[in-house]
């Protein structure tokens, strides 16, 4: 906007009209067609990763995204989680880690796109798949479907999100980041359940997104009648097969699952960065343009967000980013290697004329042709053969379960099973805090467990704890009592307390003692509690605390799964051959109370009026009980952990902050798990799984955020018994790097934020063996050849010993002449971090 001015008349009149344009002068026009998503009219390689912004603190924001620009992303996805926001109707929340706003701005400061993806139902391993739970109790509401309350309350959510995202100018078509949007969630899965009713629930849906008039388009992913003008996205591990119901609608792939969630007595996922990264090529091979990985960092479920039932706490999902934010290496690299060569691609990828040549099975090259020049792909998803085809004339070999690269479609630039990127282990080192005693000091006190007392709410039934507790805390109380007179049929027999439950862990007491608990096994959540009882004369105490661990957050009708005792409880005397039942369920008056009685006073604020901490006579495997320790944080940069190892399962709270539950007493599963792992053939969650017969999760993150230099006050509320004298705060860093790259590539090494010390192995010629690879079997080192460039090593120390990181182009000029016959020279290194 150039003009010059005549009068202050004209200059007021041409300032204001310069003030209203300009509210849109850095707008995007956001459109699509069936080659991809079009920013300003040109089309777009989308290369996005989810970051979602509770499962980390805005401190770590910056630097998450960052690091997700330096992998090559240029787009980060976020779904929007309601019940965070409203956690009870009408009462809103944007503080701290639920500070959205803040979030799409620091994705906007450093120049990415966003994806919004609101749902509100977003499964997402989170609590009741982000719906608030009262939600459940307003009279006459059914979820997810054609439903007036439950639309009119998604509506209201959904406005008051968009309306935020205008008022911050936050949406493309007003100069923000937010290019695409997304309504419900992998409705397609499980609309058939809900018959009619769901084809009219999302035609709504897409008729209400549309209406709120955004400027740029909707998505729905999993949705094969995506109602125009919604776009159909695909999610899975692999979409290259994947076409959207509309042909003039982008091939897009908004979940792609970088690796899997743990769960409590599982063990952890792994998915190799060779088969992320041939998912990827092959999407990009075959037509696709936009691409998200589900999850690019999966952070933490604080608190009692972490759904399920039975989700960990830590959702690293074995992600590029890992659970505290540091690269995972070599997945991050590889990746980022990928991501620059298809951008550097966009115009052909895009525009380019496509052809597909077939070779034998399952064997392909497409070859995109722009502007007289043509780039290829070629893969081969045959998951145990290597294929060598012949292209103009020229031989190459695919590996199995690969794709090749050559952007001039003569020289392989990049194949998705040839890693040149380091490998990163990481260590968890001891608390280096000055002053640090060995161990913690302990205190702690007694949680008082209740029983029947007046003003309690009351129902003659058993009730869902969604509709009691709803949600304000993991445990429910039902307690009852039992008149017990010597005429009475069971009187003197031998009794026994049965009660059905789908809980997850009930704990029972009977008059004062605690008599038992049982907790679900990982997925048979619905399991019955028997234990031996004894009843005394008259009245007597009964008392059922039930503890949820994560609510349902997937399936058809998911927020209708019965959570809590549903009985029958019975009293069961054995008279001979038959039983005797006393049915409690319903004939009973039944009191209820949410929470424990610590939670109400929240002592994990450790306010002075609740000062009745004890020192002496520490309890060890003693049920529930608080424990209080003081601690310096430990010096550095380093991420934060506090090993749990010997408690038995309950929450943890650093500075009044939930760290989420903790369970290190769950042993994960012994089998599935195998020291190899091809990543050639299908992925699927169970494939390559490492840690079993360990505790499922161990260590807690603790985010420098939470954390003072000294005084820091850590409390556990221990639910099942254990020994707080072992645990400890450590800090993660890398431990070595190896790298290991072919001549003509160009090594990288770094130690992720700190100096490389020094080099333990370096060789420049035919190496062998393996360094820092999971699932290598054999010893973990890398072994001069045959042959070597004779100072390989001191070059290296040279080049890279005090350096944050250093990078190497493998060649003779650098490393000198290795002497070798072998046409594949590799250079291989070691550093010491
Ligand atoms: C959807 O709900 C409306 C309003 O309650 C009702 O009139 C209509 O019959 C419902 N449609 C289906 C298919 O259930
Ligand atoms: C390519 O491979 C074919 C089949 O193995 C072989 O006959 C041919 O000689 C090779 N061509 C070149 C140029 O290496
Ligand atoms: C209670 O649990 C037992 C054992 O799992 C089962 O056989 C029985 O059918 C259950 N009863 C009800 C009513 O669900
Ligand atoms: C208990 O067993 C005895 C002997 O078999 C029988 O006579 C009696 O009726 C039983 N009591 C009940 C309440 O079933
Ligand atoms: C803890 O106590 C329970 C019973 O109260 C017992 O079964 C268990 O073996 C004890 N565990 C340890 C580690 O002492
Ligand atoms: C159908 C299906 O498996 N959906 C899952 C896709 O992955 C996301 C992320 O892990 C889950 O939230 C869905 O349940």
């Amino acid at each position: 906007m150039v003009a010059t001015m005549g009068s202050s008349s004209s200059f007021l009149v041409l300032s204001l009209f310069v003030l209203s344009f300009c509210l849109t002068c850095n707008a995007d026009q956001i459109t699509s067609d069936a080659r991809g998503i079009m920013i300003n009219g040109e089309r777009k390689i989308l290369i996005s990763g989810s970051v979602h912004y509770p499962r980390s603190t805005p401190e770590m924001w910056p630097d998450l995204i960052q690091k997700s620009k330096d992998g090559g992303l240029n787009t980060i996805d976020t779904y929007v989680f309601w019940d965070l926001h409203e956690p009870q109707r009408r009462q809103y929340d944007f503080t701290g880690n639920k500070d959205l706003v803040r979030f799409i701005k620091a994705i906007q400061a450093q120049g990415l796109y966003a994806v919004l993806r609101i749902g509100p139902y977003v499964c997402a391993e989170w609590t009741y798949g982000g719906f608030p739970v009262w939600l459940h109790n307003q009279p006459s509401i059914q979820l997810r479907t054609n439903n007036t309350v439950y639309m009119s309350e998604m509506q209201t959510f959904t406005t008051m999100i968009v309306d935020m995202m205008k008022k911050e100018q936050l949406f493309a078509s007003q100069g923000g980041p937010i290019i695409i949007s997304q309504i419900e969630n992998e409705y397609g899965n499980v609309m058939r359940a809900y018959h009619d009713a769901g084809v009219q629930y999302i035609n709504w849906c897409a008729q209400m997104a549309a209406a709120l008039d955004t400027g740029v388009p909707w998505i729905m992913c999993q949705q094969d009648n995506a109602p125009q003008p919604m776009i159909n996205t695909c999610n899975g591990y692999y979409c290259d097969q994947f076409t959207p119901n509309n042909p003039n609608s982008p091939k897009m792939w908004t979940e792609n699952w970088s690796g899997w969630y743990k769960n409590w007595g599982g063990s952890d996922p792994h998915r190799t960065a060779e088969d992320l990264a041939f998912s990827v090529a092959r999407f990009y091979q075959l037509g696709g343009t936009f691409q998200n990985y589900y999850m690019y960092h999966g952070g933490t479920n604080f608190g009692r967000t972490a759904g399920g039932p039975y989700i960990t706490t830590s959702y690293d999902y074995d992600a590029p980013l890992n659970e505290y934010g540091n690269k995972n290496q070599p997945k991050w690299g590889h990746l980022r290697d990928l991501h620059l060569l298809l951008l550097s691609m966009e115009k052909a990828l895009t525009y380019g004329d496509v052809k597909n040549v077939d070779y034998e099975t399952l064997t392909s090259a497409t070859i995109y042709s722009y502007q007289g020049k043509s780039s290829c792909f070629f893969g081969n998803s045959n998951a145990d053969r290597d294929v060598t085809i012949n292209y103009g004339g020229v031989n190459y070999t695919i590996p199995a379960w690969s794709v090749s690269i050559l952007p001039d479609c003569s020289n392989e630039v990049y194949n998705t099973a040839k890693v040149n990127s380091q490998y990163s282990t990481f260590v968890k080192k001891g608390s280096e805090a000055e002053n640090e005693p060995n161990s913690l000091q302990w205190t702690w006190r007694g949680e008082t467990i209740q029983y029947i007392t007046p003003g309690r709410f009351t129902a003659s039934e058993l009730l869902d704890q969604k509709t009691v507790a709803e949600d304000t805390s993991d445990y429910l109380y039902y307690m009852t009592t039992v008149d017990i007179s010597n005429d009475d049929p069971i009187w003197g027999k031998d009794l026994t307390l049965s009660v059905n439950t789908s809980g997850h862990i009930l704990h029972a007491f009977v008059n004062g003692e605690h008599i038992g608990y049982q907790y679900a096994l990982l997925g048979q959540f619905e399991f019955q509690f028997r234990r031996s009882v004894t009843l005394q004369l008259g009245k007597n105490e009964i008392t059922l605390l039930s503890a949820t661990v994560g609510l349902t957050n997937y399936g058809p009708d998911f927020d209708m799964v019965n959570q809590g005792i549903h009985g029958p409880v019975q009293i069961i005397a054995s008279n001979g051959s038959a039983d005797i039942i006393k049915d409690l369920s319903n004939n009973n008056q039944w009191a209820y109370k949410a929470g424990l009685n610590g939670e109400d006073k929240k002592i994990f604020l450790g306010r002075a009026r609740y000062n009745q901490w004890k020192s002496d006579n520490l309890p060890v495997n003693r049920s529930f009980v608080w424990y209080k320790a003081t601690f310096d944080a430990p010096p550095g940069e380093d991420p934060v952990v506090v090993d749990l190892m010997g408690l038995g399962k309950g929450e943890a709270w650093v500075n009044g902050h939930s760290l989420g539950r903790y369970w290190p007493s769950y042993i994960a599963r012994g089998e599935g798990c195998s020291p190899e792992c091809d990543y050639r053939g299908p992925y699927k969650a169970e494939k390559c799984n490492t840690n079993c017969g360990n505790p499922s999760q161990r260590w807690y993150h603790v985010p420098r955020s939470f954390l003072a230099s000294t005084d820091n006050r850590l409390v556990l509320f221990e639910e099942f018994g254990g020994n707080p004298s072992s645990v400890t705060f450590q800090t993660v860093t890398v431990g070595n790097a190896c790298a290991n790259a072919r001549e003509g590539y160009t090594l990288e090494l770094s130690c992720q934020g700190r100096a490389i010390s020094g080099i333990k192995f370096a060789s420049f010629g035919d190496p062998q063996g393996t360094c820092g690879k999971p699932f290598a079997t054999g010893s973990q080192v890398f072994e001069k050849g045959t042959c070597e460039a004779a100072d390989s090593l001191s070059i290296i120390q040279k080049l890279c010993v005090g350096k944050y990181s250093c990078s190497i182009d493998v060649s003779e000029q650098i490393l000198g002449p290795a002497g070798c016959t072998a046409d594949t020279k590799r250079l291989a290194v070691e550093a010491i971090c």
